[in-house]
């Protein structure tokens, strides 16, 4: 059919997803074409919807090369490399695929927590090289229950974080944009104010520009020498050069990271300290959650396509 709406994927998002995008809406693969910039040349006027990821993003020059584009379906609930603003500009809707990972990493949030405080990453090679018999016991570690939990963005995941407090009997407070009263958690005005009251600080905001080390080397200063940052969020939000000044001055108790600036990989402080827990962001990586995710951006261009309305807009 010549009016069948034309979708444009850009990247590979997943085995799931890219089958659908195929078979159900015969979507062309932009870096499949040998030249992209030919193609859109010569049809990018007949794209209405695009098909990306967080990852692969979708920018204002694109968005400006797709006269036609009427809706963008994202996958990750991260939206800072795509020009949302250009898109609303021109009533285009970008959906991103949210709720459906706040479970998982909310979770992996926890994880890095306790393993970061219990120090599971170099219990765990203590055992390993063999020195558990050798040198005796392990040294002591950080207790997490009864503690205080800061976290810093209440959004949805910061949410499912902070209701975890609950399980192990943890004051929560919290720092973001504004206030939110439906919440039992104590709000803190500034974010030095919150790291000052905790034992533990965890990064759920969004990523971009505005939140840009945000965590600095004053705020991490606050959460101080027993204190334990955890960031499951973007390695932007961190300022990670006093991060790694704090850790190996002894002025920082630990950290759990999960993103880190300039991924993949890590530096080799961050890689050398046995302060820190690392893991190469899998907060969404469970084969469920990520199904999920595949799913919601098929569900999005369906209901767009459907309605005219995406599912799961950003504003
Ligand atoms: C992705 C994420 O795994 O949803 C997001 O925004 O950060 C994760 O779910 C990540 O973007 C993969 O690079």
């Amino acid at each position: 059919r010549t009016d069948a709406p034309l979708v444009l994927q850009l990247a590979p998002i997943g085995p799931l997803a890219d089958q659908g995008l195929r078979e159900e809406f015969a979507a062309v693969r932009l870096w499949e074409q040998a030249d992209a910039e030919a193609w859109l040349a010569a049809h990018g006027a007949e794209v209405t919807c695009v098909a990306t990821s967080v990852r692969r993003g979708c920018d204002a020059a694109l968005i400006a090369a797709l006269p036609a584009l009427r809706a963008i379906s994202s996958w990750g609930v991260g939206f800072e490399t795509i020009a949302t603003d250009a898109a609303h500009a021109r009533g285009i809707q970008v959906a991103n695929t949210p709720d459906v990972l706040d479970d998982c990493v909310a979770d992996l949030a926890w994880a890095l927590m306790l393993a970061a405080a219990r120090r599971i990453g170099a219990a765990d090679r203590y055992v390993r090289d063999g020195h558990w018999r050798a040198l005796g016991e392990f040294p002591l570690s950080t207790r997490v229950s009864g503690k205080r939990l800061g976290v810093l963005g209440l959004g949805r995941i910061g949410a499912a974080i902070a209701r975890r407090g609950q399980g192990f009997a943890m004051e929560v407070r919290y720092h973001g944009r504004a206030p939110r009263p439906d919440t039992p958690y104590g709000f803190e005005p500034s974010l030095m104010a919150l790291a000052e009251w905790s034992d533990f600080l965890i990064v759920a905001c969004p990523g971009g520009p505005q939140t840009r080390h945000l965590v600095s080397a004053s705020v991490l200063e606050a959460l101080g020498p027993r204190g334990i940052l955890v960031n499951i969020a973007r390695g932007s939000v961190v300022d990670q050069a006093a991060l790694i000044r704090m850790l190996e001055e002894g002025r920082l108790g630990g950290a759990g990271l999960d993103v880190v600036e300039d991924e993949p990989g890590a530096p080799a402080a961050l890689r050398a300290s046995d302060d820190v827990v690392l893991t190469p962001h899998v907060g969404s990586a469970t084969r469920e959650t990520r199904e999920a995710m595949e799913r919601l951006v098929l569900d999005n261009l369906r209901a767009f396509l459907r309605s005219g309305r995406v599912l799961t807009p950003v504003r």
